[in-house]
């Protein structure tokens, strides 16, 4: 070893080593542990350093269990099926497997570089038909369930990038990936029936060790709300109108109704003179997205020109048609109220309707309001109801209504089925086939995978089809059942599919008779910790939990739940911004790696910042972290006393840093951990320096506790102390509470309530030789004044009110 810190040499060495000798290998007489990382989309770009970030944290944790003992499942994969790949190919004229090949060896050189202990013998690949045969098949099993199912939609169409968007991809009325403005279209989809799955997605959320944040989303996502169902009585007909309420306290309130332009029965109502514009108003509505008609800040809308009665007032209340209300959530119609309601209360003042206060806040008067009122109260102008509690009478009105056999109490959910088909070249073929005599087939289980065959040109057709329908011998197939002729699905699956389940298939990713093995997925699912970004905080975690809760009830799958722990690392950005190739923004670790080494970029990836928060990135602190490792390195080199035991004062720094770092480790709150490490090892130098040596013990136990985050130099520094095997078949150190206990403590010294500073005394010292040794120490700040108060807080505080 030599007094320089060659990382080159050393990095590479080790890197060799563990190649030949891998450090963390099945052993069944061990606990086990699942970490795992959101696997990668293999696009073009490669690696930047934010991805490292996420990488880099279940890679230190991996590490940290093997150190504990663990057998350690920490697998790596490809999401390698999707809109880029086919785009790239549609761009260079290449196959997208020959660009996705490409992209995935460049990634996995990349990945190499952060030297993460990956057992690429359980590598997946959702492209590879050993991988979609089963992505497949789980489509199978939802089809012969009922929950995956045809239906012809209004869709979100991108009219640029020629193809369905899914809601989500169509957030704020612009596809995701383009930019352009989404229109409507109306499309035969395969749908998957995910809303059959919302209570338990919403109730099991409990049960997890996730973060608030994340929970709430998904919750929010999922979006149940409680409320009554309410019957309207058409004026002049029999038939009725029952509207979705939230807030049923407020019927007597209720001085119009507004139906979505959409709803069924919207021509019946109308009236001849209201004919032109109602029809008119419901063609425009129909051209603009969802987002917009919820948030657009002026109001629209036409009245048909009919009546329908209040059930609780008997009153006869207009009905309009108003485009901010939506044909897919509720019953499509609103009871209005526009002193509660701000939507109903910017309608009904822009088009001149009856506002009507029911609930008074508590101790106040009535008097014209110039705002909806939203809050709490007591009922008004509300017959028998008047002086109740509005949130009490929320409760009892919908077992009126129920009484009174004109309507019920209901739920309601934000989340709708899963459309489930693209109209798309590079993803999964759908295993179905469509026969004139026996309708929508499931391909047999054993002629599983229906591979994607090769297509000349991979655009998506403006006709709504995939480029798959374009291949009349691929179409063109029997029936599985009566063996007519009949034609294959043409659809592929979203992006998500592959993703939805791969956790799954790492634990036996071998296997051809099955998904995974019972067996296999009892002994290492559900997956410990999984760590990914924040931007999957939504739909990838509910669609994986969808499949999960669906497989568990086909008996596929041990557990209904599938990752325990999660944990969300923020976005590195560059300049403020997204890193993106199109932005010229992004950070490549390559660079870094070369002038500092692995271990100094695997600890400055963390040093960074809280690693749940957003961060900007900024190389130059790298430098830092290097010099850091550096000071280590030599302190290893000059300390190292093997004649050497350790004294009190170094045992008491010693277990405290394996307390602290350990502490601070368990609680993923990685940039402290690597503070706590400068702090330390100063600390030690200091020691050292003081002592003229340390002892092995002590350098040891630093050794061990860098190991996960600089595995690399740990080895060297393990070796030079004496050992032949790696650091990692080292225990991780426990820290002995005997030796925390310190003869000083320090204690801070304040002035009237404010820091003034600090001072270290005996913990056996006395009150009076505490407030002795702090105006000692504060004789500067007291000067002339005279101290009228002293406070003492034993062990902590010296407080002095100076005069
Ligand atoms: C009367 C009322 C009075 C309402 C009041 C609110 C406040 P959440 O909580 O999101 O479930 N609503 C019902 N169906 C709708 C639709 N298809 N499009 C737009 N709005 C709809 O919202 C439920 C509330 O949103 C319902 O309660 C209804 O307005 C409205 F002071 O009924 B409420
Ligand atoms: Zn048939």
């Amino acid at each position: 070893m030599e007094n320089r810190y060659d990382f080159n040499a050393i990095e590479k060495k080790w890197r060799a080593e563990w190649e030949k000798n891998p450090i963390n290998v099945e052993n069944d007489t061990k606990p086990r542990f699942y970490c795992l990382d959101m696997f990668p989309y293999p696009s073009g770009t490669g690696l930047h350093v934010g991805h490292w970030r996420g990488y880099v944290l279940s890679d230190v944790v991996s590490r940290y269990k093997v150190l504990q003992g663990f057998q350690v499942l920490h697998p790596m994969g490809w999401d390698a099926f999707g809109l880029p790949a086919e785009n790239f190919a549609i761009k260079n004229n290449v196959h997208p497997k020959a660009a996705t090949e490409n992209n995935i060896a460049n990634v996995k050189r990349q990945l190499h570089e952060i030297s993460a202990i990956y057992d690429w013998d359980k590598e997946v690949n959702t492209t590879d038909p050993d991988y979609y045969k089963w992505t497949q098949w789980i489509f199978v099993q939802m089809f012969k369930k009922g929950l995956a199912y045809e239906k012809q939609m209004p869709l979100n169409w991108c009219p640029s990038c020629k193809c369905v968007l899914a809601n989500e991809e169509a957030a704020g009325g612009t596809c995701e990936r383009c930019g352009t403005v989404v229109t409507k279209r109306n499309l035969r989809q395969w749908m998957l029936k995910i809303t059959a799955y919302a209570d338990r997605l919403l109730d099991d959320l409990q049960e997890l060790d996730w973060s608030d944040k994340v929970k709430k989303m998904q919750s929010d996502w999922i979006g149940k709300s409680y409320g009554a169902e309410v019957d309207f009585k058409i004026v002049g007909s029999d038939d009725k109108i029952s509207v979705y309420t939230t807030r049923p306290d407020t019927l007597y309130g209720c001085s119009f109704m507004v139906l979505a332009p959409e709803y069924a029965g919207v021509a019946e109502l109308t009236t001849p003179e209201q004919k032109e514009a109602v029809e008119k108003y419901c063609f425009d509505a129909s051209t603009k997205s969802s987002v917009d008609r919820m948030t657009d800040k002026v109001k629209t809308g036409v009245f048909t020109g009919s009546y329908c009665t209040n059930p609780v007032n008997g009153e006869d209340i207009p009905i309009w048609v108003a485009d901010y209300v939506l044909a897919d959530y509720g019953t499509g119609a609103v009871m209005c109220v526009p002193a509660h309601d701000e939507r109903d209360f910017e309608f009904a003042t822009k088009f001149g309707l009856p506002i009507v206060q029911v609930i008074m806040p508590e101790g106040e008067e009535e008097k014209p309001l110039t705002e909806a009122y939203t809050g709490d109260g007591i009922m008004i102008n509300s017959g028998d109801w008047n002086g109740m509690k509005a949130f009490e009478a929320k409760k009892a009105v919908p077992h009126i209504m129920e009484e009174r056999g004109v309507g019920k109490k209901t739920t309601n959910y934000k989340l709708r089925d899963w459309v489930f088909s693209r109209q798309r070249y590079w993803g999964e073929p759908i295993p179905i086939v469509h026969c004139d005599c026996c309708g929508a087939v499931p391909v047999p289980e054993d002629q599983l995978p229906i591979l994607l065959p090769d297509v000349e040109t991979y655009k998506p057709t403006d006709t709504g089809e995939s480029p798959l329908a374009g291949i009349d011998e691929w179409v063109n197939t029997t029936c599985p059942v009566c063996g007519k002729p009949a034609k294959r699905e043409t659809n592929t699956m979203p992006q998500w599919a592959g993703s939805s389940w791969y956790f799954l298939r790492y634990v036996d990713n071998h296997n051809n008779n099955e998904m995974a093995s019972l067996e296999a997925l009892e002994k290492w699912a559900p997956v410990d910790l999984y760590v990914g970004g924040i931007e999957h905080a939504v739909l990838h975690l509910l669609y994986a939990r969808f499949y999960t809760k669906f497989l568990y009830d086909i008996g596929a799958v041990p557990f209904s739940e599938p990752f325990q722990k999660l944990f969300n690392q923020g976005m590195i950005t560059k300049n403020g911004k997204k890193m993106s190739k199109s932005m010229g923004n992004v950070v490549s670790p390559d660079e870094l790696v070369e002038n500092y080494g692995c271990d100094s970029l695997r600890m400055y990836e963390l040093f960074v910042g809280p690693p749940e928060l957003d961060c900007d990135w900024d190389d130059s602190g790298i430098d830092g972290v290097f010099r850091f490792l550096n000071r280590v390195w030599r302190m290893v080199f000059n300390y190292k006393d093997s004649n050497f035991t350790a004294t009190k004062d170094e045992e008491f720094i010693c277990h405290k840093m394996i307390y602290d770092i350990t502490a601070r480790l368990e609680a993923l709150t990685m940039n402290t951990v690597v503070s706590g490490f400068m702090e330390y090892s100063n600390k030690l130098i200091d020691l050292g320096k003081k002592q003229g040596g340390l002892s092995v013990a002590t350098l040891e136990t630093l050794s061990v506790l860098l190991a996960p985050f600089a595995p690399h130099i740990s080895e060297e520094m393990w070796k030079e102390l004496g050992h032949e095997g790696s650091v990692f078949d080292a225990s991780w150190p426990v820290a002995d509470e005997s030796k925390l206990v310190q003869d000083t403590v320090e204690i801070a010294l304040q002035i009237a309530g404010k820091l003034r500073g600090t001072m270290e005394i005996s913990t056996s010292a006395t009150k009076e030789e505490a407030i002795a040794k702090a105006k000692e120490v504060l004789a500067e700040r007291i000067g002339d004044g005279t101290v009228v108060k002293e406070i003492y807080v034993p062990g902590r505080i010296v407080n002095l009110i100076v005069k």
